[in-house]
Formats: structure tokens, C-alpha cells, sequence
């Protein structure tokens, strides 16, 4: 079910290389070109004009992340998503096919209908068959779009057993993650955005690179426990699609399996304060392996869950 629709990495080709075309039709109307710039807008254009025919998607396709000009959804990794994203599609194809219809109507009304063409109308008031047909068609149409929509949500709502739970908490402004001590973890870590440009590993965009990643490994299923300490957040990464409300004293729970590697970057979803853009997410699906090792390595850099020994107190005598 995954495979079947998955896109084709020069899917947004077409987009891309208009926005070029676009970009430099705005850039270069209204002011006066040197001949060389000129030559160069040449070049430029005529790279984005060939990129537009071999449907080559260049720089700008990245997965995890939002690239400019993206017209449908984020590239999914997961089984739920890439769902999600053809139920998406199709239901953009099934409003497209009623809006043409409708206009066709409307179009065939006014053509053969007006007042010119057909001065005296007729008086019909009632037509069965026609009435019965604008009602069945449009509850066959919402059944269409019922069945595979609540099925999905099920999907959603109902976890598999999770292989692994993190919690997750929001803050102002940024996010702590918490791995439990029976599954491995037992520590805990901050994670703030990278503000300074040389901070950033290369693969770190800016804005969305952050100083400590989420990291999970690849094919297991991850729950997750979303709360809050202070104000109302929302823990949101599309490429696993799932945006889940991080609520004080309450606690939200979503669940991803990961099938790609990779890095995956979200942002807090719900306004919370003058930080609220600068609370990135980034998590790393990573092999088995590379998951064993982080963890013995996170268990020495961060602070620690398990519960110190408890305090003796002396009696004063
Ligand atoms: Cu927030």
C-alpha cells in the first residue's frame, strides 16, 4: 500500500523549475539590465527552461523538510502518511471532477438557457428521476470519501504496540525529550535551535537545525507522549504526519514508524509566544546500530532519569 503512490523524487520538477522562470521574469522587469547580467539572466533562465523540459528538480528537493514552490504534501515516510497523502490526492481529483461539472452545467445554462435563446421557459416544477439522482449521487460521493477517511483515522488512532517510547516535552521556547530507563534510555535532554550559522552542520538548515536531535530507529514503532510545563504547544513533524497538541497536565500520545533514514525536521504548531518559530524539531531515524550506539553514548552526555538514593536526615537530638 506504501509503494503504490509514493512520488517520484522529480515529482516537483515542474514547480521548481517555474518558480525559476518566475523569479527571474520578476527580477529582472523594471530594471535596468547591464549586458553582462544580461548575459548571465541568459544563462539562468535558460538552465531553469532545460530543467523545466528533462523535469530535473535540482537543489531544491529535499526530504524532510519544506522546499519552495511545494505544491502537495511533504515527502512521507511513513506507511500512514504516504496513506494519507493519496487519500489527499484523490480527494483533490474527486472536488476538480464536481467543480468541472458544475461549471459545465452552468456553462450549458447560460449558452442555451438565456433569455435570447429561449424566451419562453418552461414550467416544470418536479422531475423524479432527477431528483432522486441529486440526492443519491452526493450521499454515494460522501460515503466515497467516509470510508477511506475513518479507516485512516483508526489507523491513526489506534497504536500498534510500540517498540519504543519517548516523551516529549514543550517549554518556552523549545523542547525536552525523555527516553525511559526500561527501554534503554533513562536520560533526558533539552533541545533549543541552533541560532549561530557556524553552530550548524551542513545538513542543519537554518531554523529548523537543532542542537540535540530526537533520534529513533529506523522501522520500529515510536510512541509518543506530547505534554507541556508551561503553555499550550504542538509537537508536529509532516514527513511522519502527525501534529499533536502539547497541553499542560495532560498527556498526548501519537505514534510513527519511520521507514527511511534520514533527518526529519518540524516546528512547535501552535502560536505560544514570542519564541513560538524558533522551537524547532528535528529527529533522526537512524539503522539499529547507529540507535545502540547513540544511546550508550546519550546515557553519558545527558542528565539522568533514575531517582538519586533518597536523602537521610539526621535527628536532631
Ligand atoms: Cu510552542
Amino acid at each position: 500500500m506504501a509503494q503504490a503512490g509514493r512520488r517520484l523524487p522529480h515529482a516537483r520538477a515542474f514547480p521548481d523549475a517555474f518558480m525559476a522562470l518566475g523569479q527571474h521574469f520578476f527580477r529582472s522587469f523594471g530594471t535596468p539590465m547591464r549586458i553582462e547580467t544580461g548575459r548571465r539572466s541568459v544563462t539562468a533562465l535558460s538552465t531553469a527552461a532545460v530543467a523545466l523540459v528533462l523535469g530535473i528538480s535540482g537543489a531544491w528537493a529535499a526530504a524532510g523538510q519544506p522546499s519552495p514552490w511545494e505544491t502537495g504534501m511533504q515527502e512521507m515516510v511513513t506507511e500512514l502518511g504516504q496513506s494519507v497523502s493519496n487519500f489527499h490526492t484523490y480527494l483533490v481529483w474527486l472536488i476538480a471532477a464536481i467543480c468541472l461539472f458544475v461549471l459545465a452545467l452552468l456553462l450549458v445554462i447560460v449558452v442555451r438557457f438565456n433569455e435570447s435563446k429561449n424566451p419562453v421557459p418552461s414550467q416544470t416544477t418536479h422531475n423524479t428521476l432527477l431528483e432522486v439522482a441529486w440526492t443519491i449521487i452526493p450521499v454515494l460521493i460522501l460515503v466515497a470519501i467516509a470510508i477511506p477517511s475513518f479507516r485512516l483515522l483508526r489507523q491513526q488512532l489506534v497504536p500498534p504496540p510500540a517498540d519504543l517510547v519517548v516523551k516529549v516535552t514543550g517549554y518556552s521556547w523549545y523542547w525536552g525529550y525523555e527516553y525511559p530507563a526500561d527501554q534503554g534510555g533513562g536520560f533526558k535532554f533539552d533541545s533549543n535551535m541552533i541560532t549561530e550559522d557556524k553552530d550548524r552542520k551542513p545538513d542543519q538548515p537554518r531554523l529548523l537545525g537543532a542542537d540535540n536531535a530526537m533520534v529513533v530507529p529506523v522501522g520500529k514503532v515510536v510512541r509518543v507522549q506530547v505534554t507541556s510545563a508551561d503553555v499550550i504547544h504542538s509537537f508536529t513533524v509532516p514527513s511522519f504526519y502527525f501534529k499533536v497538541d502539547a497541553i499542560p497536565g495532560r498527556l498526548n500520545e501519537v505514534w510513527f514508524k519511520a521507514e527511511k533514514e534520514g533527518v526529519y525536521y518540524g516546528q512547535c504548531s501552535e502560536l505560544c509566544g514570542n519564541g513560538h518559530p524558533y522551537m524547532p524539531i528535528e529527529v533522526r531515524v537512524v539503522s539499529e546500530q547507529q540507535y545502540a550506539a547513540w544511546l550508550a553514548e546519550a546515557k553519558q552526555k545527558y542528565a539522568s532519569t533514575e531517582s538519586p538514593a533518597p536523602l537521610k536526615f539526621a535527628t536532631a537530638q
